[in-house]
């Protein structure tokens, strides 16, 4: 059984496929693609996924993609291991619930802040050239927009909607935890790990006017009982740049 993880820095969807290795004590060889050297659009990567993104998960040659489907790979294939998704029908669809929720007005509303402060600032660090070059190598149309966006810099109504979305999200989480400990019910599953590593993590950070401790203190708290879960922990501490390449994580092997 051989496990490889191909991704770049422990945040939003690198850490998002991360964590789980790391909870469920898996062992498995962890690849860095440097996004800062636009490696997920060259040949070599693209002939593992097509769609130029990271993260992906190879298991002995079985390719997947998408964090979402990943987290679940991981359940369905290593079914000893320490469990993230309830056992029962009606946990299941309430962390799916959440899931789906993050994916489709989560996700992409903070990642547009992300890329406005961050990518912006790769993308207009390379010549008009050589981005064009870059950019004609993105296999996603989406992509692509989002590059050339991210270089000319997104609208200030496109900015305040995802603000809107964000606050939208905490809101609602800090009722969530106002009922249940975790976001599904009583346990820690995908869905934590996902509004984790999407907004629940950097959100004070990134919005400091919505005064997240005052705002939203249950999930705050929240927040802290993720970060100190040892499989966090490791997964976070995964930033270390400083051997980048091929790493190997020996875990319990299931
Ligand atoms: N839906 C995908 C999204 C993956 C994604 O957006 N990956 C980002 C990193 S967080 C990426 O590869 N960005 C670089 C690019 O698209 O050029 C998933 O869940 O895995």
């Amino acid at each position: 059984m051989a496990l490889r993880y191909y991704h770049a820095e422990p945040v939003a969807n690198s850490l998002k496929s991360m964590i789980p290795l790391h909870e469920k004590g898996l062992s498995f060889e962890s690849i860095y693609v440097d996004l800062h050297k636009f490696e997920q659009h060259q040949p070599w990567f693209v002939a593992i996924n097509p769609e130029g993104q990271v993260p992906v998960l190879d298991h002995d040659g079985t390719i997947v993609t998408h964090t979402t489907v990943i987290n679940e790979y991981y359940e369905d294939a290593f079914p000893d291991a320490p469990p993230l998704r309830p056992a029962d029908p009606a946990g299941k669809a309430r962390m799916r619930y959440w899931n789906k929720f993050v994916d489709e007005h989560v996700m992409n509303y903070v990642s547009m802040h992300g890329w406005h402060r961050l990518v912006g600032v790769i993308a207009r660090g390379v010549d008009s050239g050589e981005f064009e070059k870059l950019v004609d190598r993105i296999p996603l149309h989406e992509q692509r927009e989002k590059w050339k966006t991210a270089r000319s810099g997104f609208s200030e109504a496109d900015l305040a909607n995802a603000t809107r979305k964000v606050e939208l999200a905490v809101d609602k989480v800090e009722k969530q935890l106002g009922e249940t400990p975790w976001l599904a019910g009583d346990m820690f599953t995908l869905a934590d790990i996902n509004f984790y590593s999407h907004c629940g993590m950097m959100v004070e950070r990134m919005f400091p006017d919505m005064n997240i401790a005052e705002r939203a203190p249950r999930l705050v708290e929240w927040r802290d009982r993720t970060t100190a879960r040892p499989g966090v922990a490791r997964a976070l501490a995964g930033e270390d740049r400083t051997a980048p390449g091929l790493r190997t994580w020996t875990g319990e092997v299931h």
